[in-house]
Protein backbone atom coordinates (compact mmCIF):
# COMPACT_ATOMS: atom_id res chain seq x y z
CA UNK A 1 0.00 0.00 0.00
CA UNK A 2 2.79 2.82 0.95
CA UNK A 3 4.52 1.96 -2.49
CA UNK A 4 1.08 3.30 -4.03
CA UNK A 5 1.13 6.55 -1.79
CA UNK A 6 1.89 9.60 -3.04
CA UNK A 7 3.08 8.70 -6.81
CA UNK A 8 1.75 12.59 -7.73
CA UNK A 9 4.01 13.87 -5.17
CA UNK A 10 7.36 11.74 -4.05
CA UNK A 11 9.38 14.15 -2.75
CA UNK A 12 7.22 14.88 0.42
CA UNK A 13 10.37 17.29 1.34
CA UNK A 14 9.00 20.09 -1.25
CA UNK A 15 5.72 20.05 0.01
CA UNK A 16 4.10 23.60 0.47
CA UNK A 17 1.63 22.99 2.68
CA UNK A 18 -1.09 23.60 -0.35
CA UNK A 19 -3.02 20.30 -0.45
CA UNK A 20 -2.65 18.47 -3.25
CA UNK A 21 -3.99 15.05 -4.45
CA UNK A 22 -1.85 12.48 -2.71
CA UNK A 23 -3.57 9.19 -2.96
CA UNK A 24 -3.73 7.95 -6.79
CA UNK A 25 -6.10 4.74 -7.43
CA UNK A 26 -3.72 2.05 -8.45
CA UNK A 27 -6.22 -0.90 -7.84
CA UNK A 28 -5.09 -3.96 -10.38
CA UNK A 29 -8.22 -5.19 -11.95
CA UNK A 30 -9.15 -8.78 -11.49
CA UNK A 31 -7.93 -11.43 -14.20
CA UNK A 32 -9.71 -14.15 -15.39
CA UNK A 33 -9.61 -16.95 -17.06
CA UNK A 34 -10.25 -18.60 -20.55
CA UNK A 35 -10.33 -22.24 -20.65
CA UNK A 36 -10.77 -24.73 -23.66
CA UNK A 37 -13.55 -27.91 -22.52
CA UNK A 38 -12.88 -31.23 -24.14
CA UNK A 39 -15.00 -33.04 -25.79
CA UNK A 40 -15.54 -36.69 -28.19
CA UNK A 41 -16.43 -34.62 -31.62
CA UNK A 42 -14.29 -31.06 -32.31
CA UNK A 43 -11.70 -32.14 -34.50
CA UNK A 44 -8.02 -31.38 -32.86
CA UNK A 45 -7.13 -28.95 -36.19
CA UNK A 46 -10.29 -27.00 -35.25
CA UNK A 47 -9.21 -26.31 -31.65
CA UNK A 48 -5.41 -25.23 -32.86
CA UNK A 49 -6.98 -22.99 -35.34
CA UNK A 50 -8.95 -21.47 -32.39
CA UNK A 51 -5.71 -20.74 -30.26
CA UNK A 52 -3.80 -19.47 -32.82
CA UNK A 53 -6.42 -17.23 -34.74
CA UNK A 54 -8.14 -15.61 -30.99
CA UNK A 55 -5.26 -16.58 -28.70
CA UNK A 56 -1.91 -15.49 -30.63
CA UNK A 57 -0.42 -18.97 -30.04
CA UNK A 58 2.05 -20.49 -32.55
CA UNK A 59 1.69 -23.78 -34.03
CA UNK A 60 3.82 -25.91 -31.55
CA UNK A 61 2.03 -24.00 -28.71
CA UNK A 62 -1.28 -24.53 -29.77
CA UNK A 63 -0.70 -27.80 -29.87
CA UNK A 64 0.66 -28.42 -26.64
CA UNK A 65 -2.76 -26.58 -24.96
CA UNK A 66 -5.10 -28.95 -27.26
CA UNK A 67 -3.80 -32.21 -26.26
CA UNK A 68 -3.39 -31.05 -22.84
CA UNK A 69 -7.33 -30.28 -23.40
CA UNK A 70 -7.66 -33.72 -25.03
CA UNK A 71 -5.84 -35.32 -21.82
CA UNK A 72 -6.75 -33.08 -19.00
CA UNK A 73 -10.53 -32.25 -20.23
CA UNK A 74 -9.73 -28.71 -19.58
CA UNK A 75 -6.71 -26.05 -20.82
CA UNK A 76 -5.79 -22.80 -20.09
CA UNK A 77 -5.42 -20.52 -23.21
CA UNK A 78 -4.78 -17.35 -21.12
CA UNK A 79 -5.29 -14.67 -18.43
CA UNK A 80 -6.94 -11.55 -19.44
CA UNK A 81 -9.19 -8.80 -18.36
CA UNK A 82 -12.50 -9.43 -17.52
CA UNK A 83 -13.76 -8.17 -21.02
CA UNK A 84 -11.31 -9.14 -23.16
CA UNK A 85 -11.60 -12.43 -21.81
CA UNK A 86 -15.69 -12.51 -22.54
CA UNK A 87 -15.17 -11.06 -26.27
CA UNK A 88 -12.33 -13.57 -26.85
CA UNK A 89 -14.90 -16.37 -25.21
CA UNK A 90 -17.65 -15.35 -27.77
CA UNK A 91 -15.70 -15.50 -30.67
CA UNK A 92 -14.17 -19.09 -29.75
CA UNK A 93 -18.43 -19.95 -29.34
CA UNK A 94 -19.38 -18.38 -32.34
CA UNK A 95 -17.45 -20.05 -34.80
CA UNK A 96 -17.62 -23.10 -33.28
CA UNK A 97 -21.32 -23.11 -33.86
CA UNK A 98 -20.73 -21.29 -37.45
CA UNK A 99 -18.25 -24.46 -37.87
CA UNK A 100 -20.93 -27.30 -36.19
CA UNK A 101 -18.45 -28.26 -33.45
CA UNK A 102 -19.20 -29.09 -30.02
CA UNK A 103 -16.78 -27.34 -28.46
CA UNK A 104 -16.71 -25.38 -25.45
CA UNK A 105 -14.91 -22.16 -24.13
CA UNK A 106 -15.54 -20.33 -20.37
CA UNK A 107 -14.42 -17.80 -18.30
CA UNK A 108 -13.53 -18.29 -14.29
CA UNK A 109 -12.27 -15.60 -12.13
CA UNK A 110 -8.46 -16.13 -11.46
N1 LIG B 1 -11.08 -34.70 -27.98
C1 LIG B 1 -11.14 -34.18 -29.34
C2 LIG B 1 -10.88 -35.32 -30.33
O1 LIG B 1 -10.44 -36.37 -29.94
C3 LIG B 1 -10.11 -33.09 -29.56
C4 LIG B 1 -10.37 -31.87 -28.73
C5 LIG B 1 -9.28 -31.23 -28.14
C6 LIG B 1 -11.63 -31.35 -28.54
C7 LIG B 1 -9.48 -30.07 -27.39
C8 LIG B 1 -11.85 -30.22 -27.79
O2 LIG B 1 -10.95 -28.43 -26.49
C9 LIG B 1 -10.77 -29.57 -27.22
N2 LIG B 1 -11.13 -35.07 -31.60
Amino acid sequence: MSDKENVDNPDESTESGVATKSHTKTKKPSMYKVLLLNDDYTPMDFVVHVLKRFFNKDQVEAEKITMNVHNQGVGLCGIYTYEVAETKTTHVMDLSRRSQHPLQCKVEKE
